[in-house]
């Protein structure tokens, strides 16, 4: 028998009332995102059956080939949000350019980024994917939302969480308020209170990287894999290692048992700037990771205080339990000089408003 059953929205208005002066449209607006997250569990669950899986003909704007289901799940997220009025403009990882707001709608006091279907090229082999989302507030003096809306840094979000559509499905979000975590019961269709104020567990378990890619690496990030295995200095015991493919899946292992995702960035060749999205992957995480007690990092500093000059700015990331992430940047700060000359001008480019 459950002691206390909490749904998400009973929480999200829970967390309203701790400001008096809230008027509860980004209560709605997180609403808006479970049931958006409700919606593609029930086409993810059915995908095989439904006969939705495989390729488009579309790519996105990287070149890589969008799954059906990356379309579906890109649609209910903005067709949920269009018409609400809570909201100046949209980002989505799917799309070059801002989402607007059509005309005939009014728009509100927030801009919403997300990545409706990360990992989507692990659909076809049943292996967990996730949505990701992150919420600023409008800061431009116009109606209608713009660029500026959206590039600001994580350290100004007011909200951000990821869906994780896996053996269950999870809803984790925080508005600076702790981590929750909340699973999805299909048969009552609520997502109930699982996970409450998730804290990064110590002593970390996992480190969690591709290391296929080691021979594009750079000393730094050699070395410091070296030392995460339990074979540098200082000495420390090796940690187990992890890695699905899927952010939304190795960050969640991490968040509740502890260790270190990072995708590092190529020393040279195609990825000098790293492979993940700033503003629709990393950002979301960087804040999850502090308010749970953790840290995020590109390897040169706090992800959190990145100014953003594109939307689809890429960077590279170091997240999870807090020393293991100061760890990697000493080591890149140690032996990567040539990479970080290469990054840094990237990293503090202006943005083009
Ligand atoms: P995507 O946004 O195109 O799905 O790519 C992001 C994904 C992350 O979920 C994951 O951490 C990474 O790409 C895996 O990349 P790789 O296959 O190079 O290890
Ligand atoms: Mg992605």
């Amino acid at each position: 028998m459950y002691s206390r059953i909490t749904t998400i929205d009973r929480h999200i208005l829970d967390q309203q009332r701790r400001f008096p002066s809230a008027t509860g449209e980004l209560t709605s607006l997180l609403y808006d995102m479970a049931l958006a997250a409700k919606i593609i569990a029930r086409e993810t669950t059915r995908a095989g059956l439904a006969g939705i899986l495989g390729s488009t003909e579309t790519s996105n704007t990287y070149g890589e080939q969008q799954q059906k289901l990356d379309v579906f799940a890109d649609q209910v997220i903005f067709r949920m949000n269009d018409h609400t009025e809570r909201l100046c403009a949209m980002a989505s990882e799917e799309h070059e350019d801002l989402l607007e707001i059509p005309a005939h709608y009014g728009t509100g006091k927030y801009v919403l980024l997300y990545d409706p279907l990360d990992g989507s090229t692990n659909i076809d082999v049943n292996v967990s994917i996730g949505t990701i989302f992150a919420i600023h507030r409008k800061v431009s003096t116009g109606g209608r939302g713009t660029l500026q809306d959206v590039l600001q840094p994580a350290s100004h979000l007011v909200a951000a969480g990821y869906v994780i559509y896996g053996s269950s499905t999870m809803m984790v979000y925080s508005t600076g308020q702790g981590v929750h975590g909340f699973t999805l019961d299909p048969s009552m269709g609520e997502f109930l209170l699982s996970h409450e104020d998730i804290r990064i567990p110590e002593p970390p378990k996992f480190f969690s990287a591709n290391l296929g890619y080691e021979h594009v690496w750079s000393e730094g990030i050699r070395r410091y894999t070296r030392w995460l295995q339990g074979l540098g200095e200082p000495p420390r015991s090796p940690l187990g290692q992890r890695y699905i493919g899927s952010m939304v899946s190795d960050f969640h292992r991490n968040l509740l048992q502890g260790g270190v995702f990072y995708y590092p960035a190529d020393a040279a060749g195609s990825r000098q700037y790293g492979k993940l999205r700033l503003m629709f992957e990393a950002q979301a995480f960087a804040y999850l990771a502090y308010h749970a007690g953790g840290a995020c990092s590109d390897g040169l500093g706090p992800i959190l205080d990145i100014q953003p000059h594109h939307l689809h700015q890429r960077v590279p990331v170091f997240v999870g339990n807090r020393d293991l992430v100061a760890r990697a940047e000493d080591f890149i700060h140690r032996y990567d000089d040539e990479w970080m000359a290469v990054y840094r001008p990237y990293r503090e480019r202006q943005p083009d408003l």
